[in-house]
Protein backbone atom coordinates (compact mmCIF):
# COMPACT_ATOMS: atom_id res chain seq x y z
CA UNK A 1 0.00 0.00 0.00
CA UNK A 2 1.30 3.54 -0.32
CA UNK A 3 1.05 6.66 1.83
CA UNK A 4 -2.65 7.41 0.40
CA UNK A 5 -3.90 3.84 1.35
CA UNK A 6 -2.60 3.76 4.04
CA UNK A 7 -4.14 7.21 5.37
CA UNK A 8 -7.66 6.48 3.82
CA UNK A 9 -7.75 3.22 5.63
CA UNK A 10 -6.44 4.46 9.09
CA UNK A 11 -9.51 6.87 8.56
CA UNK A 12 -11.57 4.36 8.46
CA UNK A 13 -10.35 2.57 11.11
CA UNK A 14 -10.40 5.98 13.31
CA UNK A 15 -13.91 6.33 12.18
CA UNK A 16 -14.94 2.65 13.18
CA UNK A 17 -13.60 2.64 16.44
CA UNK A 18 -15.51 6.01 16.64
CA UNK A 19 -18.20 4.72 16.41
CA UNK A 20 -18.25 1.76 18.08
CA UNK A 21 -17.01 3.93 20.96
CA UNK A 22 -20.15 6.28 21.18
CA UNK A 23 -22.20 3.10 20.78
CA UNK A 24 -20.30 1.69 23.90
CA UNK A 25 -20.50 4.45 26.04
CA UNK A 26 -23.78 6.18 25.42
CA UNK A 27 -27.09 4.40 26.95
CA UNK A 28 -25.55 0.93 27.32
CA UNK A 29 -23.92 0.11 30.92
CA UNK A 30 -23.75 3.74 32.14
CA UNK A 31 -26.09 3.88 35.31
CA UNK A 32 -28.19 6.15 35.36
CA UNK A 33 -29.73 7.59 38.96
CA UNK A 34 -33.54 7.91 39.11
CA UNK A 35 -34.59 11.73 40.03
CA UNK A 36 -37.12 11.98 42.82
CA UNK A 37 -39.74 14.49 42.34
CA UNK A 38 -42.78 14.32 45.44
CA UNK A 39 -40.85 11.31 46.73
CA UNK A 40 -41.44 9.28 44.44
CA UNK A 41 -37.56 7.99 43.14
CA UNK A 42 -38.50 8.26 38.89
CA UNK A 43 -36.95 6.79 35.68
CA UNK A 44 -37.79 6.79 31.93
CA UNK A 45 -36.60 3.87 30.11
CA UNK A 46 -36.35 3.21 26.58
CA UNK A 47 -37.64 0.23 24.94
CA UNK A 48 -36.41 -0.20 21.99
CA UNK A 49 -34.03 -3.48 21.04
CA UNK A 50 -33.47 -3.31 24.82
CA UNK A 51 -33.29 -0.94 27.30
CA UNK A 52 -31.76 2.27 27.67
CA UNK A 53 -30.64 3.08 30.28
CA UNK A 54 -30.26 -0.38 31.40
CA UNK A 55 -28.98 0.25 34.78
CA UNK A 56 -30.82 2.28 37.13
CA UNK A 57 -29.89 3.55 40.93
CA UNK A 58 -32.71 4.11 43.55
CA UNK A 59 -32.39 4.29 47.09
CA UNK A 60 -34.00 1.45 49.57
CA UNK A 61 -37.26 2.69 51.66
CA UNK A 62 -38.51 5.13 49.13
CA UNK A 63 -41.05 4.56 46.37
CA UNK A 64 -39.72 3.84 42.78
CA UNK A 65 -41.51 4.75 39.35
CA UNK A 66 -40.38 3.05 36.39
CA UNK A 67 -41.97 4.86 33.08
CA UNK A 68 -41.65 2.26 30.51
CA UNK A 69 -41.72 3.55 26.81
CA UNK A 70 -42.01 0.93 24.38
CA UNK A 71 -40.77 2.69 20.62
CA UNK A 72 -41.28 -0.62 18.58
CA UNK A 73 -43.88 -3.85 17.79
CA UNK A 74 -41.10 -6.65 18.04
CA UNK A 75 -42.95 -9.58 20.04
CA UNK A 76 -38.89 -9.64 22.12
CA UNK A 77 -39.80 -6.69 24.22
CA UNK A 78 -43.65 -7.42 24.97
CA UNK A 79 -43.49 -8.50 28.19
CA UNK A 80 -41.40 -6.77 31.39
CA UNK A 81 -40.34 -9.21 34.40
CA UNK A 82 -39.20 -7.68 37.53
CA UNK A 83 -39.75 -10.97 40.02
CA UNK A 84 -37.99 -9.65 42.69
CA UNK A 85 -40.71 -7.01 43.01
CA UNK A 86 -43.14 -9.29 41.89
CA UNK A 87 -43.96 -7.31 38.41
CA UNK A 88 -44.84 -9.06 35.14
CA UNK A 89 -46.40 -6.77 32.76
CA UNK A 90 -47.41 -5.89 28.96
CA UNK A 91 -45.92 -3.01 27.63
CA UNK A 92 -48.45 -2.23 24.29
CA UNK A 93 -46.30 -0.80 21.63
CA UNK A 94 -45.67 2.59 20.98
CA UNK A 95 -46.81 3.72 24.89
CA UNK A 96 -45.76 4.37 27.44
CA UNK A 97 -46.26 1.76 30.62
CA UNK A 98 -45.72 2.56 34.35
CA UNK A 99 -44.61 -0.26 37.16
CA UNK A 100 -43.97 1.04 40.65
CA UNK A 101 -42.48 -0.91 43.85
CA UNK A 102 -40.56 0.42 46.60
CA UNK A 103 -37.68 -1.53 47.46
CA UNK A 104 -36.54 -2.26 50.91
CA UNK A 105 -33.70 -4.22 50.62
CA UNK A 106 -30.17 -2.45 49.22
CA UNK A 107 -28.92 -5.32 46.53
CA UNK A 108 -28.99 -5.75 42.53
CA UNK A 109 -32.61 -6.53 40.48
CA UNK A 110 -32.73 -7.72 37.06
CA UNK A 111 -35.61 -6.89 34.81
CA UNK A 112 -35.71 -8.74 31.75
CA UNK A 113 -38.15 -9.78 28.74
CA UNK A 114 -40.49 -12.31 29.01
CA UNK A 115 -37.83 -14.32 27.31
CA UNK A 116 -34.84 -13.07 29.26
CA UNK A 117 -33.25 -11.78 26.18
CA UNK A 118 -33.08 -8.14 27.49
CA UNK A 119 -31.91 -7.62 30.52
CA UNK A 120 -31.21 -4.68 32.48
CA UNK A 121 -30.66 -3.82 36.21
CA UNK A 122 -32.19 -2.29 39.22
CA UNK A 123 -29.26 -1.15 42.13
CA UNK A 124 -30.81 -0.54 45.13
CA UNK A 125 -28.54 1.75 47.78
CA UNK A 126 -29.08 1.95 50.91
CA UNK A 127 -31.56 4.02 52.22
CA UNK A 128 -31.16 8.11 52.76
CA UNK A 129 -30.57 9.19 56.08
CU1 LIG B 1 -37.31 -11.09 24.44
Amino acid sequence: MDTTQWIVSGAGLALILGIAFFFFTSSKGVAMSATTANGIQTQHIVVKGGYSPSKINVHSGEPVRLVFERHETSPCSEELLIPAFGIKRDLAPHAKTTVEFTPTKPGTYEFTCGMNMLRGSITVEAAHQ
